[in-house]
């Protein structure tokens, strides 16, 4: 059997790609499994800096393995939505920033991981969408809570309630994606992005995502908080001085994550 998930390090950047183009990387228990496995060993490794996850073929994911999903009984289908939020979790839990690049549909599940993602990047040819109402279902990896948080009460029932899709500039409208690329220049862009951040102060990134994204959910005291902290934290790095010192010495800096 061949491995439902690649990845490929450039550097200081690791490029995911979900690898079941036949059943359009439909989602099943074992690519979840190596997901999660993947992701949370990237989390070890203390020299990521960034991460881009896409699809191979015409998918980023058409959503859950409908086959398989197919004869799960109450139990067994609350343990592979747990294995779903695992998946999604380990994105979420990573120091590094991570892209989704969607090249194609994220449907159901497959638009569940995507929002589990720093931000998307689509292509033109994108097609988002939570189908599962038309399978009799509801989304379970996440996509009631993060969707809502993305795009809002309004756009998040409209999506989970009709079941119907949205095209690339509708996601990019609404806030779903940050930006839209031509298919053929999306990785590459997605890529680019990740360099460009793999070239800043480490802690001051990771700093950034952690407080934005546990700010979001706090009281905004507590956001505020956290953010007063961190910003002190921030002056204990040495990259602090090179960075500022590089700023008054006209130079570019160079960060050693120290
Ligand atoms: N699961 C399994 N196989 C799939 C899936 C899927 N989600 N999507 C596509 N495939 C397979 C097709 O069966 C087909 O296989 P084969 O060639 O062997 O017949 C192959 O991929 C190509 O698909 P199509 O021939 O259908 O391609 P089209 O271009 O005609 O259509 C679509 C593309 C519109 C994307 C269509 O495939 C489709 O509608 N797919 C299903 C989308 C969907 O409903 N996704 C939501 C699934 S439910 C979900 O994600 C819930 C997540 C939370 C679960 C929580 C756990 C309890």
């Amino acid at each position: 059997m061949t491995d439902p998930i690649r990845v490929e390090r450039r550097g200081a950047v690791a490029l995911v790609t979900l690898a079941r183009p036949k059943v359009l990387n439909a989602l099943d228990r074992a690519t979840l499994e190596a997901l999660a496995s993947c992701i949370e060993s990237l989390g070890r490794d203390g020299e990521l800096r960034a991460v881009v996850l896409t699809g191979e073929g015409r998918a980023f994911a058409a959503g859950a393995d409908i086959a398989e999903m197919r004869t799960l009984e109450p139990a067994a289908a609350r343990a592979f939505s747990e294995l779903g939020h695992r998946a999604t979790a380990a994105l979420e839990a990573l120091t590094a920033p991570t892209i989704a690049a969607v090249n194609g549909y994220a449907l159901g599940g497959g638009c569940e991981l995507a929002l589990a993602c720093d931000w998307i990047y689509a292509s033109a040819k994108a097609r988002f969408g939570q189908p599962e109402v038309n399978l009799g279902l509801i989304p379970g990896f996440g996509g009631t809570s993060r969707l809502v948080r993305r795009v809002g009460v309004a756009w998040a029932k409209e999506l989970a309630l009709s079941g119907e899709p949205i095209d690339a500039e509708t996601a990019l409208r609404i806030g779903l994606a940050n930006r839209v690329f031509a298919p053929e220049e999306l990785v590459d862009a997605a890529l680019r992005m990740a360099e460009t951040i793999a070239s800043k102060g480490p802690q001051a990134v990771a700093l950034a995502k952690r407080v934005i994204h546990e700010g979001q959910d706090a009281d905004v005291r507590l956001a505020h908080t956290l953010e007063q902290t961190a910003f002190g934290l921030v002056f204990a790095t040495a990259d602090r001085c090179e960075g500022m010192d590089a700023f008054l010495e006209k130079r570019d800096a160079k960060f050693t994550g120290r």
